[in-house]
């Protein structure tokens, strides 16, 4: 019997790829300015592999942490979210998508579950895996992207979206605003929110979680200039970039930067440009705001949210908010 997947595609094929050209035309070639790329770019197969193998460092402990909670709170947030349908904001196929899964068919309302992700052939493997566990249940994966395409599923029920694993830290301020404000907009009351957030703590677990001793993140983190080789045709020298990603104060996050070792010029045939570096100059990759408890409820407060609870692990490293519309 084949496993009841659909699916809905929001994403043409070549329109990342544009995108990219896009991005790096603004991003890198802009003479005195700083240069930076979104880390959407870190994630080709590789860069997930790598992410995969950073969750497993001893340093990095938000994965751990999310988990914790979850498996201590998933049957909590079923019953309180009082939602049959589960949307998947990335991921879609991890543990903690079981856990939230198991505890939803626990309270006796699991109907649909939607995974929403970029890759498409990633998706669908995710969604037919979880068919094929989950008997009866309706799964719809949706092909497209959080910053663009929110809301773009089938109504009726009553949803949780999902947005697991300190991704939203990702996001600037405004950009966290803009989110929760079209997420907001394609929800009706009563539905709700699931976000993990990593939360401020001590600076020097925070530069450990990101500057791992075996040269995970860095190995990570310069992929993206594998990325803009095999893409745009680029001649970027990883060797000639050195990782670094230190707290930045003011903002309150943890950025990622590629550090030039030398003055260096990169082609760019796909743009028929090239790119000049000095030495010491930063590329950022990656901004990961760390949070406070009360910031997460305002942030959702405003959006038209209202916090329904809060877990954080025994530590107070994570936390899960779950708000509703
Ligand atoms: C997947 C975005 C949550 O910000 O901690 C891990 C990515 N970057 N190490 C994070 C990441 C460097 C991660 N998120």
């Amino acid at each position: 019997q084949a496993p009841a997947v659909t699916m809905e595609v929001h994403l043409e094929s070549g329109e990342a790829r544009r995108a990219l050209l896009a991005e790096v035309r603004s991003g890198l070639c802009v003479e005195g300015r700083l240069k930076e790329l979104s880390p959407k770019w870190l994630y080709d197969e590789r860069g997930s592999q790598l992410f995969d193998d950073i969750t497993r460092l001893p340093e990095y402990y938000p994965t751990r942490r999310e988990k914790e909670i979850l498996q201590a709170h998933a049957r909590d947030i079923a019953r309180e979210s009082g939602a049959d349908t589960l949307i998947e904001l990335g991921s879609g196929s991890s543990e903690k998508t079981r856990w939230l899964l198991d505890a939803m068919r626990a309270e006796g309302r699991l109907r649909r579950f939607i995974p929403f992700d970029v890759s498409e052939a990633f998706l669908r493997q995710a969604a037919e895996a979880v068919a094929h566990d989950y008997p009866g249940l309706e799964v719809h994966a949706v092909v497209g992207d959080f910053e663009r395409h929110l809301g773009r599923w089938p109504r009726g029920g009553r949803a949780l979206v999902a947005f697991l694993g300190g991704t939203i830290g990702n996001l600037k301020p405004p950009e966290r605003a803009r989110f929760y404000a079209s997420l907001s907009a394609s929800l009706s009351p009563g539905e709700g929110v699931l976000v993990g957030t990593d939360l401020l703590k001590d600076r020097a677990r925070l530069f450990a979680a990101y500057n791992d001793r075996q040269g995970v993140t860095a190995a990570f983190n310069r992929n993206v200039l594998h990325v803009l080789n095999h893409e745009l045709g680029a001649d970027f020298d990883p060797r000639a970039f050195e990782h670094l990603a230190p707290f930045d104060e003011e903002n309150r996050w943890v950025e990622m930067r590629l550090i030039s070792t030398r003055a260096q010029t990169v082609r760019l045939p796909a743009l028929r440009r090239h790119v000049n570096f000095a030495e010491g100059e930063p590329l950022r990759t990656e901004v990961s705001c760390k949070f406070l408890p009360e910031q997460v409820e305002a942030e959702l407060d405003a959006a038209g949210f209202t916090l329904a609870e809060r877990w954080t692990d025994a530590a107070g490293d994570f936390a899960l908010s779950l708000a509703l519309k």
